[in-house]
């Protein structure tokens, strides 16, 4: 398996400088898995403060971004500041961005775009509903998201795809390690059908969902889970934990 093990830890919109300045204190102080890649995403106007303070072997990611690299869009930030604050990564797609902010699939692929263009690193995520899932759509949805990101990829190495199941976010609700395997196995057979093989084998697929230590290391010897995505644990001591799962 030539796929780097890969957690990121998503704060949402939590923390301020202090227990933010405590979360990243914890992260130097304690004993990595060199094996493992770890990128955080801390609020955007966190950004910098955490850059100053992390290592650069730790990676910072913003959790959304704009189309385009400026301009008359309040409230915005675009993949070129992100840069200009020494930051790689952004996360694209995530399910609150399409089910509480409303971002379609198309709009989600523009970001995806144009977030490669100007360089960084994209985590892009996909991921079904409750009733989607219980009416046999998961492949239907996970594939028409994938779809739309996938085309407007055309460097995948710089890319880390996040399978998310809506139904599991911050529910405390995990998909089972198996329930995980099957749409990872899924994701990456159809990344070998309409991408390439080489694709399909060496980009990361990540597991997220109310992942946490008691859970990570089941679902990190499932075959095709290559890391996770991690909101609620990644604030708390346990991140260590899944950072160490493998
Ligand atoms: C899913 C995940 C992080 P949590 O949104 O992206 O959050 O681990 O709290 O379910």
């Amino acid at each position: 398996n030539q796929r780097k093990f890969f957690v990121g830890g998503n704060w949402k919109m939590n923390g301020d400088k202090d227990e933010l300045t405590k979360i990243c204190n914890s992260l130097m102080n304690a004993k990595l898995h060199e094996t493992t890649e770890v990128v955080v995403a801390p609020p955007s106007i966190y950004l910098d403060f955490v850059r100053q303070k992390l290592p650069a072997k730790i990676g910072v990611s913003a959790q959304n971004c704009y189309k385009i690299p400026k301009g008359a869009f309040t409230g915005e930030i675009s993949p070129a500041m992100i840069k200009d604050n020494m930051c790689d990564w952004v996360i694209l797609g995530h399910s609150e961005r399409r089910h509480v902010f409303g971002e379609s699939d198309h709009l989600i692929g523009e970001k995806v775009k144009h977030a490669l263009e100007s360089g960084i690193s994209i985590i892009p995520c996909i991921g079904e509903k409750l009733d989607e899932r219980e009416s046999n759509k998961t492949n239907e949805v996970c594939f028409r998201q994938l779809k739309e990101i996938a085309a407007n990829i055309k460097d995948w190495t710089r890319v880390v795809v996040a399978y998310e199941p809506v139904w599991a976010i911050g529910t405390g609700k995990t998909a089972s390690p198996a329930q995980a395997q099957e749409v990872h196995k899924c994701v990456r057979d159809w990344l070998k059908t309409n991408v390439s093989e080489e694709v399909a084998k060496s980009t990361r697929i990540l597991y997220g969902g109310s992942v946490t230590s008691g859970n990570c290391k089941e679902l990190a010897s499932q075959p095709d889970v290559d890391g996770f995505l991690v909101g609620g644990a990644s604030l708390k001591p346990e991140f260590i934990d899944i950072i160490n799962a493998k």
